[in-house]
């Protein structure tokens, strides 16, 4: 499908630095150097209740690991997916008396509006889930043949994933079985559906039933796809058997990125799946995760709608370190305004302290885990002593805007 519009960003001098990221499997932080492009498959919206704060942090921190591979001199290969079909969607369409064909297409419209909104670098493929349905059942099919997936004999023709076919089912998440069969009912699993070999089974097609979508499944026979082994062909598909980041919210940790690891290790015969599996914390609103469940939601075109700069929105959601949980506040906008005001104003003088230095110390930051706090405070040094009155470097003011243009995204 349609991604949505890029924008020039600053090329600036010298070469980034390597970027090390924090890996969700090997539970540390290690460098993330591809060898020639880098690689990266990110999970996409469900398109309804978008595109709020939580999802907008999530995309921030995915375009921060762009603009650094790419300040680095590497190309980036970058796919992001559109859950377009699956039960969430289904439910809130059926809540609201919508079709939930043009409750998705309304959503993902406004979710690329917003995206641009921020300047997030648009991913290279755009990708639904129903445009993938052909190739997601040419996958199940391989599983099942492969002896690695089931069909329940129950007659619905639900096809599910054997977690047992692979070895090393849990390196991703690093759970223990207690925690994993906590959390998979809280996550779209099905731990008590009869007929499973495994409680934690993740489910792969979803045959056919009366008032349901469905799709022509070949040998399958009609349904739609599960949710996890969506992402695992979609990233296949585009990005080939490995990839460096797989990424998302924390809230993916269990069961999406396992199994969709689980899927394409078996599919491939290679694993990792993905050198580096990469979560953003949540973002809450009043102590309580932002989620479409809990409808304690602000959104992005809400607060456009009111007028709000998107660049204090942007800055406001990188003032916290991405893997953190965090709670959105006015006071965190407040101070994003009052920062991007100072900024301005520096960017606007003759001259001030080392641009070349400032440069040096903001890719320092970014390329330690994506420590945006610590980048702020570098650039908000620059901008203090500048605005009183530093004048080492004319030529500082404007190698600090394409900085923070270039390697945060926020265009003053
Ligand atoms: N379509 C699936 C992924 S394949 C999905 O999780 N959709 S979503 O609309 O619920 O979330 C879209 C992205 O935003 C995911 O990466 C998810 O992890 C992330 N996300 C959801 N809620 C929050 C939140 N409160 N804070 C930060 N990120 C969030
Ligand atoms: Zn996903």
């Amino acid at each position: 499908m349609e991604s949505w519009a890029g924008h020039e960003v600053p090329r600036l001098p010298g070469r980034g630095e390597p970027l090390a990221l924090y890996d969700s499997a090997r539970q540390g932080v290690h460098p993330s150097e591809p060898a020639d492009a880098g690689s990266m498959y990110v999970c996409g919206i469900t398109p309804y209740d978008a595109t709020h704060l939580g999802h907008a942090a999530t995309m921030i921190t995915f375009d921060l690991v762009q603009r650094m591979w790419r300040d680095a001199g590497r190309p980036v290969r970058y796919v992001q997916n559109v859950t377009d079909i699956d039960d969430p969607l289904l439910e809130r369409a059926a809540r609201d008396g919508e079709d939930w064909v043009v409750l998705a297409m309304r959503e993902t419209a406004l979710f690329r509006e917003d995206m641009e909104a921020l300047r997030i670098i648009p991913p290279e493929h755009y990708v639904g889930a129903v445009e993938s349905i052909p190739d997601i059942a040419d996958k199940v099919e391989v599983l099942l043949k492969d002896g690695a997936a089931y069909r329940l004999d129950d007659g619905t023709g639900d096809v599910y994933f054997d977690i047992s076919a692979t070895p090393r089912f849990g390196y991703e998440s690093n759970l223990t079985r207690e925690q994993m069969l906590e959390i998979f009912p809280e996550r779209g699993g099905d731990p008590d559906r009869a007929g499973k070999r495994d409680p934690l089974d993740p489910l792969l097609w979803r045959g056919a039933r009366d008032g349901e979508p469905s799709w022509p499944g070949g040998e399958l026979g009609p349904g739609r796809p599960g949710w996890h082994i969506e992402c695992a062909v979609i990233a296949l598909n585009l990005l080939g058997d490995r990839i460096d980041v797989q990424g998302g919210g924390n809230d993916l940790l269990f069961p999406h990125h396992e199994a969709s690891a689980a899927h394409a290790e078996r599919l491939t015969g290679q694993a990792p799946f993905a050198e580096h599996y990469v979560h953003a914390g949540m973002i809450g609103l009043d102590g309580e995760k932002m989620s479409k469940s809990r409808g304690n939601l602000v959104f992005v075109s809400r607060l456009r709608a009111d007028k709000v700069d998107p660049m204090a929105i942007r800055l406001a959601l990188i003032s916290g370190h991405y893997r953190s949980d965090r709670t959105w506040t006015d006071d965190l906008l407040t101070a994003a305004y009052e920062r991007l005001d100072r900024w301005r104003r520096a960017a606007a003088a003759p001259a001030g302290p080392s641009g070349a230095e400032l440069l040096a110390e903001v890719r320092a930051r970014l390329a330690d885990d994506l420590d945006t706090p610590g980048a702020l405070a570098a650039a908000d040094r620059w901008a203090e002593a500048t605005l009183a009155g530093a004048t080492d470097d004319p030529d500082a003011p404007a190698l600090f805007a394409n900085t923070v243009d270039a390697l945060l995204g926020i265009r003053l």
